[in-house]
């Protein structure tokens, strides 16, 4: 799967652009070397959608979408990403073969169940302190990264509070697809912030 060893994996989110246009945001992740994208748009899931296809094929780069498999699969997205309140996995994999479904978990067993549910990548998180999401639960911190890597055979992704300063420690837990929100999309430039990230993933 193309998701494997992205690097950095951008989330991106209307409200944290700086007041920039999503789509200029986008671009700039995309020359920055972002091999894959989401749009988590909790506002209107739709506005952008059109564009983000449009602007990831020019690229060749993945597009994943936030919360919805059927938006997912009416703007022809690669992958849709489920949270704990969107459609359980295995539901979502029962009526699609082809899409990359990503699953949001915050400890092994939760993992386990992703993975035998037909999830094809999990992301754990929150693994620090975030103000960016405000329904979620206490951090869970570098060990569960530990713990779930040599337990699943799907990549393994990380969220939450993770930026420049805090970036090894979860690179050295072994995360090989960090996603960001802020630490991408606030950059005062987008396009060096998310080079430099690859940069450090990614050691040739
Ligand atoms: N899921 C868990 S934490 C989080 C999401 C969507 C927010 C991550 O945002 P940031 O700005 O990278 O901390
Ligand atoms: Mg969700």
């Amino acid at each position: 799967m193309r998701f494997e060893g992205a690097g950095i994996y951008p989330v991106i989110t209307p409200e944290y652009c700086k007041g920039r246009s999503p789509l200029e945001v986008l671009e700039s992740t995309l020359k920055g070397g972002a091999k894959i994208v989401q749009l988590r748009d909790k506002k209107d899931p739709e506005r952008y959608a059109a564009d983000f296809r449009k602007i990831t094929s020019k690229y060749n780069v993945l597009l994943i979408i936030n919360d919805s498999i059927d938006l997912a699969l009416k703007y022809m997205a690669d992958g849709v990403h489920l949270g704990k309140s969107d459609l359980p996995v295995a539901e979502a994999r029962k009526k699609t073969s082809d899409l990359i479904i990503g699953a949001s978990v915050e400890n092994l067993d939760q993992a386990l169940k992703a993975e035998e549910d037909g999830a094809s990548y999990i992301t754990i998180g929150p693994i620090f302190n975030t103000g960016t999401k405000k329904d979620i639960g206490v951090p869970v911190g570098i060990e569960v990264i530990r713990q779930i890597i040599p337990k699943v055979k799907i990549p393994v992704s990380a969220i939450g509070g993770i930026n420049k300063s805090n970036i090894q420690l979860v690179i050295d837990a072994g995360v090989k697809q960090i996603a960001m929100i802020t630490a991408i999309t606030e950059a005062e430039d987008v396009e060096k912030a998310t080079r430099e990230m690859i940069e450090l993933v990614i050691v040739e």
